[in-house]
């Protein structure tokens, strides 16, 4: 079959069926096109993306600086290994380092991979720096959490979907409750074996969960206290998602270990990083990490041209902006109706809750009719719904946004 064939959405997702793995249950509907805020399916209907790959396209689909940058790296250099040094990668990291004010950055590919890079990074200095015993390092994560797929991430998941049957687990994590400081408190002081506290400003998985003002702050204070070090997931709430370049920009706190992913490439491309100051990145020597693609030259390009995007664009103050706006119009909306519990979120990483159980199909059925109205959204754990568009939406198309939402909810009124 050749690529350049249409096919019906019918087609598509029989295709996947028969000859993908069940790992996912999408929406029914199959994209061949995007434009900014708006993804087009192969029937030509246009809708707006109210899910931006999971955060990753905040920079808006097919943007033509990045499209740009990586088209013309493409025809240069794609890959040289880093057996090799290649042209690209230090203009990057000198790049990125500055903008997020650290020493040093690590390039890897996804999420996930540089989950598990903050986490090996976060041992070795403990055991080299710290002096913990070898092997008795522990990590403390937060119940909830969402950090990738890989086995050792899926350790400390308290999710039995994503952790059922993939045994043995990885040692080394302690488990306290999100947005508790006392928790917190309590694992740093009984066990002289702490290396790390990992942590996401916000939940994404969990449902968009915000902790409370001042957590992130005084968690990176217990964390210096103790000499512990603070870790921050920012793949999902970084990249002015949150309407600040990171979310934890929002407390003024500097992670001793940074992590981000997705739209440090605005979806282009898989391009992650992980970030650091010499006293911690020092402790990796050649040999101790890596990764075929990590750092390949068409990821430096395409990541550079993202960032500065963000920047050129006012990214961070359009999703404040646009935040704000969003959840007053819905709360406008919620307070008379009896099928949205409440909105939450920052910046323009939001969701609302349905009122109805977790285990009710009422979210997926509004999804759906969102979808007929022209709006794709996800739910979360049955009864949430993830609403976090590109960055680049101007306030226009926003207002126009809210009222599809609110003719949608209002045929599930009760
Ligand atoms: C999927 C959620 C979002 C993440 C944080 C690391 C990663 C993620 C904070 C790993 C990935 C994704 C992956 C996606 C669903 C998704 C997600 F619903 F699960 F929570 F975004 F909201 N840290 N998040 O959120 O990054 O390896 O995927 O590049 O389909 O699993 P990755």
């Amino acid at each position: 079959m050749s690529v350049l064939e249409t096919i019906t959405s019918e087609n598509a997702i029989a295709l996947e069926d028969k000859h993908g793995a069940h790992n996912y249950h999408p929406l029914p509907v199959v994209l061949n096109r995007g434009e900014g805020v708006y993804v087009w399916d192969v029937e030509g209907k246009k809708y707006y993306d109210f899910l931006s790959a999971y955060s990753a396209v905040n920079q808006g689909h097919c943007h033509p600086k990045i499209v740009k940058a990586m088209t013309d790296q493409a025809q240069t250099l794609t890959l040289t290994s880093r057996a090799f040094y290649n042209d690209m990668l230090g203009k990057y990291e000198k790049y990125a380092t500055e903008t997020f004010k650290f020493d040093k950055l690590l390039p890897m590919n996804t999420g996930a991979e540089a989950v598990e890079t903050a986490l090996k990074l976060c041992r070795k200095w403990a055991y080299e720096k710290k002096g913990i015993d070898e092997n008795e390092a522990q990590i403390i994560v937060c119940e909830n959490n969402f950090h990738g797929r890989t086995t050792t991430i899926i350790s400390f998941s308290n999710d039995p979907v994503a952790r059922k049957n993939f045994g043995p687990y990885t040692a080394g994590f302690i488990k306290i409750e999100y947005n508790n400081l006392k928790a917190l408190t309590e694992a740093l002081e009984q066990n002289s074996n702490i290396a790390g506290f990992l942590v996401e400003p916000i939940q994404g998985e969990a449902g968009v969960y915000v902790p409370s003002e001042g957590y992130l702050r005084e968690a990176k204070a217990l964390c210096e206290k103790h000499n512990v070090l603070f870790i921050a997931d920012e793949v999902q709430t970084g990249i002015a998602r949150t309407g600040k370049m990171l979310a934890v920009d929002h407390e003024n706190v500097k992670p001793d270990i940074l992590i981000l992913g997705k739209a440090l490439s605005g979806g282009a491309y898989p391009v992650s990083a992980v970030l650091a100051d010499d006293n911690i990145m020092g402790v990796i020597k050649p040999g101790n990490h890596g990764s075929t693609f990590g750092g390949n030259p068409i990821a430096a390009a395409v990541a550079m041209a993202a960032l500065e995007v963000v920047k050129n664009e006012g990214l961070a103050e359009n999703a404040e902006t646009l935040g704000v706006l969003f959840r007053a119009e819905l709360n406008k909306f919620i307070e008379g109706c009896n099928i949205v519990n409440g909105v939450r979120g920052k910046g323009l990483l939001n969701a609302i809750l349905i009122n109805d159980t977790e285990e009710s199909s009422t979210a997926w059925d509004i999804c759906m009719a969102l979808k007929e109205n022209g709006l794709l959204a996800k739910p979360t754990h049955g009864n949430i719904i993830r609403f976090a568009p590109p960055l680049v939406m101007n306030k226009e198309q926003l207002l126009d946004c809210v009222e599809i939402i609110i003719t949608t909810l209002k045929q599930f009124e009760k």
